[in-house]
């Protein structure tokens, strides 16, 4: 039948089927749409769906680049994984098994984006990556308003304020735009020597210092990003269960992804969490699914830049 009398296949940026397949695609994208944990507004299960519905009105064509990036690399949005009701323990864990085992399977992607969610994923996340190329030069960049350096929270090892708790005991962190966190967590990443806090004001610093104290963390290493968008500030990320004021500018998360992938010898994980759907309020979402392309496209084409 006449394909004009269709709409693209939905998929990623609304990809033709070629470059969405698993066979030619070199980033692949698994939705993980789980959410049992969230303490204040909720919605985050609706983020992957939201992502990957504003991602068909970004452009293809990017004007850093001089291209349409996505037309030479391809994206493979895998079908969503199912949310395992019967424990944060028990998802966390399939998780783990299903990064694992994409990622060591025959032909793994160059790089595996996944979309949250809410941000517990990360622990199942980076565990399965650890598992599947070990955690031997691994280290993680963690962009969040949040330190989630809780042991606990809420009765489980596995909420969402735990995250980057369980991501410090895989590999060393580097945080950046923190403005929220606990006494406790603040003694503990005084103590704690994996873990290196860029706090919201020196993020947010117009001269953006931390950028090389970032690319000297990542240089070498395989990076292991993890997004939570309240990182960003609130006015253009409003759509997150819990917004901070403060928060860094979509330039300046531009500048840490260029920062991480032109200095790591390799990404072969990011993850995008915490986007929370505000009906009738597109810019978030379209924000997200932007900033996923242009995760991809610093990942898979930094030659190019
Ligand atoms: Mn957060």
């Amino acid at each position: 039948m006449n394909s004009d009398f269709f709409q693209p296949a939905w998929n990623f940026l609304a990809l033709p089927d070629e470059l969405a397949s698993p066979e030619r695609a070199r980033g692949w994208l698994l939705p993980i749409p789980y959410e049992a944990t969230i303490s204040y507004g909720a919605g985050t299960r609706e983020g992957p769906a939201a992502i990957l519905a504003a991602s068909r009105q970004v452009e293809l064509y990017d004007h850093e680049f001089g291209c349409e990036p996505a037309m030479e690399y391809g994206i493979h949005a895998l079908p969503a994984m199912n949310p395992v009701v019967s424990s944060p323990d028990a998802m966390i864990e399939a998780i783990e098994q299903v990064v694992a085992g994409l990622l060591s399977g025959k032909k793994p992607p160059e790089t595996l984006g996944v979309l949250g969610g809410e941000h517990s994923i990360s622990a199942g996340v980076v565990r399965g990556l650890a598992r599947a190329r070990s955690a031997k030069n691994l280290v993680a960049v963690h962009v969040d308003a949040h330190a989630d350096m809780r042991d606990e929270y809420e009765g489980s090892p596995y909420s969402h304020a735990c995250a980057a708790r369980r991501i410090v005991e895989t590999c060393p962190v580097f945080q950046i735009g923190i403005r929220n966190l606990s006494l406790g967590e603040a003694d503990f990443l005084r103590s704690c020597k994996k873990a290196r806090t860029v706090f919201s004001e020196a993020s947010s610093d117009p001269e953006g210092g931390f950028l090389k104290d970032l690319a000297k963390f990542v240089r070498n290493k395989n990076v292991y990003l993890t997004i939570d968008l309240d990182g960003l500030d609130p006015s253009i990320m409003p759509a997150v269960g819990t917004p901070e004021p403060g928060g860094i500018s979509w330039e300046r998360m531009l500048e840490v992804a260029r920062a991480v992938s032109m200095n790591a010898a390799s990404v072969p994980v990011f993850d995008v969490v915490e986007l929370a759907p505000l009906p009738g309020y597109r810019a978030a979402d379209f924000l997200a699914a932007k900033l996923v392309y242009k995760l991809f496209s610093y990942i898979l084409m930094k030659g190019n830049l």
